[in-house]
């Protein structure tokens, strides 16, 4: 299977993640891609290839122009207001309060983002662009005939919502790869994310629609992020009714129970008969992940690649979670190499 890696996901380098009161060290951080690539050359998983640029034609069927307008200019005007840290959110829109873009940076910053975990500094727009085009180029690969591609995305997107950033995600490169499908005349197309966490950016850009299935396992948001989305009532809506499906899990979830929500998702993806697919492939489900709550072990995902494979679609992977440095290129690269027949 063929890679698409970016060196411009460095560009994305910052110091911080607001936890716990603390800034502390960011769980998302260069090594994590660093580790993955490495693993990729290690084990000879394929070719590996730098992306195509696509421009922001693509990027713009899925978030809003001044969404993008914000994060391609907030740094500069951040610095030139005369702030001294980097980006980190501090005022929302609470309930009752208008929805209204203001000028100011820090009512821009409240205004697109849905957490204080994901800061910005100078070089953020430019790999999360890199990650985008990284996504779309292992879409081009599948669309030209490959039978699946691997999009080495950082950083990651399934948090990102048409206009809002957060859980360490700008652009949703899953939703992007999706809606690349389909605008190039592939009728259905379904996602489906393994990330231990709920995929809210990619429902609620596509909950109105019944031409992109989107299906998520994930840890129960009652106890984790998003805290707000995610639950299993969330079913779609008018057009999209029955085309979002969402299974969560209690905390030590092993892959004998995990495994049951993915046959259901396979089944529901069966299904719908889909033209493509797109893995929205996190590996946070690692029993050793330092944020989350499942228990994983590497061999399982030999499995999931497996069990993904048998469904027999033209597949892309982006690269989401996973935040086991030590671990995350083993378990990655062996999803592939599940897919490719490695038991
Ligand atoms: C991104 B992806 C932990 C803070 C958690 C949100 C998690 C974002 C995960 N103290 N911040 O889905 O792996
Ligand atoms: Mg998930
Ligand atoms: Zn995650």
């Amino acid at each position: 299977m063929k890679t698409v890696f970016s060196p411009l996901h460095s560009r994305r380098h910052v110091k911080t993640e607001l936890d716990g009161g603390l800034l502390i060290e960011p769980h998302e951080k260069p090594s994590r891609a660093e580790t993955i690539l490495a693993r990729v050359r290690d084990q000879a998983l394929g070719e590996i290839l730098e992306p195509e640029e696509f421009g922001l034609e693509p990027i713009k069927r899925v978030h809003t122009d001044d969404y993008l307008t914000f994060l391609e200019t907030c740094w500069d005007d951040w610095v030139a207001d005369g702030k001294r840290g980097e980006i980190i959110p501090t005022f929302w829109i609470g309930r009752g309060m208008r929805h209204r873009l203001p000028k100011d940076i820090d009512g821009r910053v409240g205004y697109f983002s849905l957490g204080a975990d994901t800061s910005i500094s100078e070089g953020t727009w430019e790999a999360a662009r890199a990650s985008a085009n990284v996504a779309l180029t292992a879409q081009k690969l599948v669309a030209d005939g490959e039978r699946a591609a691997f999009a080495l995305c950082r950083p990651p997107g399934h948090h990102a919502h048409a206009d809002l950033f957060g859980g360490y995600c700008f652009l949703n490169n899953a939703a992007i790869t999706a809606q690349a499908f389909r605008d190039q005349g592939y009728e259905r197309v379904a996602v489906l994310d393994v990330d231990f966490h709920h995929g809210n950016g990619t429902q609620a850009i596509f909950y109105h629609r019944s031409d992109v299935l989107t299906i998520s396992l994930h840890g129960d948001p009652d106890l984790v992020f998003p805290h707000f989305l995610g639950f299993d009532d969330e079913i779609g809506e008018g057009e999209g009714e029955g085309f979002n499906l969402n299974i969560p899990y209690p905390p030590n979830t092993p892959y004998s129970v995990w495994s049951q929500g993915l046959e259901t998702a396979c089944e529901r993806i069966a299904q719908f008969q889909p033209e493509a697919l797109v893995v929205a492939l996190g590996v946070d489900t690692f029993e050793e992940d330092p944020i989350s709550f499942f228990k994983l072990t590497s061999a399982d995902y030999l499995s999931l690649g497996q069990r993904i494979e048998k469904l027999g679609l033209p597949t892309v992977f982006t690269m989401e979670g996973g935040y086991d440095v030590d671990a995350i290129g083993v378990n990655a690269v062996n999803v592939m190499q599940g897919f490719e027949g490695k038991r």
